[in-house]
C-alpha cells in the first residue's frame, strides 16, 4: 500500500517531512500525523498553534484539537484547553473510550492532568506583546491572515488513515469560543474505506458547511479528491454569498485512501504533501475564479509569505 501525508500551511513542512520518514519506516498513520502536528505545536515561531499561539480576548492562550481514526471511526477532541503542550495528543487519547470523547475547558484540563499529559504555559513574550498591542481593536471575528490551524491527514502502508488538527483558534476570540477544528465532520473526518479531510479558515463558516464530512461523502459517491474538495468549498461559498452576502476564508485538504489528494480554497493557501516515492513538497493552491483550484509546486519556500 502506498503511504502519504498531507498537511496545511507552510509551517507544517518540517513536521510533514519527519512524519513521512516515519511512514516510510512503517509507522502508523496516527503516530505520523501526531508527530507532524506536534512539530508545529512546539514551535513558538508559529503564532496560530500551541506554544506561542495568540491569546483570546482575555489574554489566555486557549487551544482546540481533534483526532479521528479512519479504521474505527473513533474520534476524540478538546476545546478551550489551557496549559498543555499538545491538544492533538490529548484528543487522540480521548478516542479510546465509548463515551466522553469531546471534553472542553476545565473538564478537558482535569482529564489531561490526570492522564499525565505534559503541561506548558503556551503564552510567549511575543504572543503577549502582540496581544497587548492589539487587544483594544474591534474584536468582531474577521478573516485573519496568518492565524491558521495545522491539520494532517495520513495514510500508512497498511491502508489505515487518520485526521488530526490543532489550533489556538481566532486571535482575540471570546472566552469559551470554539471553532470548527475540534468539531468532528467540520474540522476533520477520516474513513479508511474512503479517505479523509480537514479544514482551516474561519470556523464559523466551515461549520455551516460541515466541510470535512461533506468532502469525504462526495468521494464515497464517486468524486475524485480534487472534485470533492473543490465542490465542498465552492458550494459553501456560493450558498453563503447568496444568503449572507459573503463567505470568509476557508481551505480544505482531502486525501483519498489511494494517496491522491485534492484541495478546495477561497484564498491562496500553502500546503505540504509527501507520498511514497516522492520528496516532501510545498505547494500553493489558489482559487481560479470558476470554482476550481490551481496548484503549483513551490521550490523556493521564501516565495511563500504565509506561514
Ligand atoms: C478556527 N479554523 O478556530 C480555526 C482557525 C483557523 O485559519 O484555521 N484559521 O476557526
Amino acid at each position: 500500500m502506498k503511504w502519504a501525508i498531507l498537511s496545511t500551511w507552510k509551517m507544517s513542512f518540517q513536521g510533514n517531512l519527519e512524519a513521512a520518514q516515519q511512514l516510510a519506516n512503517h509507522a502508523s498513520a496516527g503516530d505520523a500525523a501526531v508527530h507532524c502536528i506536534q512539530n508545529v505545536e512546539d514551535n513558538p515561531a508559529f503564532q496560530s498553534v500551541g506554544y506561542g499561539g495568540l491569546p483570546d480576548a482575555e489574554g489566555h492562550t486557549v487551544l482546540d484539537g481533534g483526532f479521528m481514526d479512519g479504521d474505527t471511526l473513533r474520534f476524540g477532541a478538546v476545546g478551550s484547553i489551557e496549559g498543555f503542550r499538545s491538544p492533538v495528543a490529548i484528543a487522540r487519547s480521548l478516542k479510546d473510550t465509548p463515551f466522553n470523547n469531546f471534553l472542553v475547558g476545565p473538564g478537558a484540563e482535569v482529564y489531561a492532568r490526570e492522564h499525565g499529559f505534559e503541561e506548558r504555559d503556551n503564552l510567549t513574550a511575543e504572543s503577549l506583546a502582540r496581544y497587548q498591542k492589539e487587544k483594544n481593536r474591534n474584536q468582531e471575528l474577521y478573516s485573519y491572515d496568518g492565524h491558521d490551524t495545522v491539520c494532517a491527514l495520513a495514510l500508512d502502508d497498511t491502508g489505515s488513515m487518520c485526521a488530526g488538527v490543532s489550533t489556538s483558534g481566532l486571535f482575540l476570540k471570546k472566552k469559551g469560543r470554539v471553532g470548527d477544528s475540534p468539531v468532528i465532520g467540520s474540522g476533520y473526518y477520516a474513513d479508511s474505506k474512503i479517505g479523509a479531510a480537514a479544514a482551516t479558515g474561519v470556523g464559523e463558516d466551515i461549520m455551516k458547511g460541515v466541510l470535512s464530512f461533506r468532502a469525504v461523502m462526495y468521494m464515497r459517491n464517486g468524486m475524485s479528491p480534487m472534485e470533492a474538495a473543490e465542490t465542498a468549498v465552492r458550494e459553501l461559498k456560493t450558498e453563503l454569498e447568496h444568503r449572507l452576502g459573503s463567505c470568509n476564508s476557508v481551505s480544505l485538504i482531502v486525501l483519498r485512501n489511494d494517496g491522491r489528494f485534492g484541495i478546495g480554497t477561497t484564498i491562496e493557501f500553502p500546503f505540504v504533501y509527501t507520498a511514497e516515492g516522492e520528496n516532501p513538497a510545498l505547494y500553493l493552491a489558489s482559487p481560479s475564479g470558476d470554482g476550481h483550484t490551481t496548484i503549483r509546486k513551490i521550490e523556493d519556500h521564501s516565495a511563500v509569505t504565509q506561514d
